[in-house]
C-alpha cells in the first residue's frame, strides 16, 4: 500500500505541468476548413486560422470560381460565419425552391457573419457585402492577420466557425434565379452574394498531444481546450491503470 502511494504522488505531480503545457499550446491553436462547392460553383479551396490569443493568422486559398462580373474581376466576399450549427447547408436548405441556396437560406447551418475576410480595412460584419475590399477573380491566395472579436473567438472555440466564400456565375443559375435580386443587397443580383464555397473550421490536434493519436474525432465538438484536458486526464488515467495492473501482478 505504501509502495502504491509513492508511485501515485509523482504521477499526480507530473499531470500538472502536462496540463499547463496543453493550455499554453492551445494559444497557438489552428483551425482548418476544406472549402467545398455550394450551388454547383465548381470551385474548391482551403482555409486555415491560427490563433494566438485573439490574433488570427488567416490563410484562404481557393480556385475555380466565377472570374468576371460586368467586365471586371468578380468580387468574392468571404467571411467567417458564426453562431449557427457549424455546418454547411445541404440542398434541402433551398426553401424557396429556386435552385439556389441563398446566403439567408444557408443561415441556420453556418450562422451569421462574424468576421469579414476583406483584403484591407474593415473586417467587421458591417463590411460583409463591401465588394470593393473583397478578393476578386477566379482564384485567390489570401493572407491577413486579424484581431478577432469575442463572438468570433467563442464560435471558433465551440466548433461553430464556418468559412463561406460568395459569388456565383449567373449563367449557372436557373432562369428563375437569374432574375432574382440578392437577399442581402437589393441592388445586386442573387448570384452575386450567394454562397459558392463553404467549409466548417475544425481544431487541428495540438502538436504536443501525440498520446491522443486516434482519439481526435471529438475535438471539433468539444473544443480544443476541453478535448486537450480530456486527453491529459485520459493519459494519466491509463498510466495509473497500468501501475495498478503491474502491482496486482507483482503481489
Ligand atoms: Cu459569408
Amino acid at each position: 500500500m505504501r509502495k502504491a502511494l509513492h508511485i501515485l504522488v509523482p504521477l499526480a505531480a507530473a499531470a500538472v505541468p502536462l496540463a499547463m503545457a496543453t493550455a499554453a499550446h492551445a494559444e497557438g491553436t489552428s483551425y482548418q476548413a476544406t472549402l467545398d462547392p455550394l450551388n454547383h460553383s465548381g470551385g474548391s479551396g482551403m482555409a486555415t486560422v491560427t490563433l494566438t490569443g485573439n490574433t488570427a493568422d488567416i490563410d484562404v486559398s481557393w480556385s475555380g470560381l466565377a472570374s468576371t462580373f460586368g467586365g471586371n474581376p468578380y468580387p468574392h466576399v468571404q467571411h467567417i460565419h458564426i453562431g449557427g450549427q457549424g455546418t454547411c447547408p445541404t440542398p434541402a436548405a433551398d426553401t424557396n425552391g429556386d435552385g439556389v441556396i441563398s446566403t439567408t437560406e444557408g443561415g441556420p447551418a453556418y450562422g451569421g457573419i462574424g468576421t469579414t475576410l476583406s483584403v484591407k480595412g474593415d473586417t467587421s460584419p458591417a463590411a460583409g457585402t463591401n465588394i470593393k475590399i473583397a478578393p476578386s477573380g477566379d482564384s485567390t491566395d489570401y493572407h491577413r492577420t486579424i484581431t478577432l472579436d469575442d463572438k468570433t473567438l467563442a464560435s471558433l472555440k465551440s466548433g461553430t466557425g464556418v468559412v463561406v466564400v460568395h459569388g456565383l456565375d449567373p449563367a449557372t443559375l436557373s432562369k428563375q434565379a437569374q432574375n432574382e435580386k440578392s437577399d442581402l443587397v437589393k441592388s445586386l443580383p442573387l448570384a452575386a452574394t450567394s454562397p459558392a464555397l463553404c467549409g466548417a473550421l475544425t481544431a487541428m490536434p495540438a502538436g504536443g498531444v501525440a498520446a491522443g493519436a486516434g482519439t481526435t474525432a471529438g475535438i471539433e465538438d468539444a473544443g480544443l481546450l476541453a478535448a486537450g484536458g480530456g486527453l491529459v486526464a485520459g493519459a494519466a488515467g491509463l498510466a495509473l491503470y497500468a501501475v495498478r495492473r503491474r502491482q496486482a501482478a507483482e503481489a
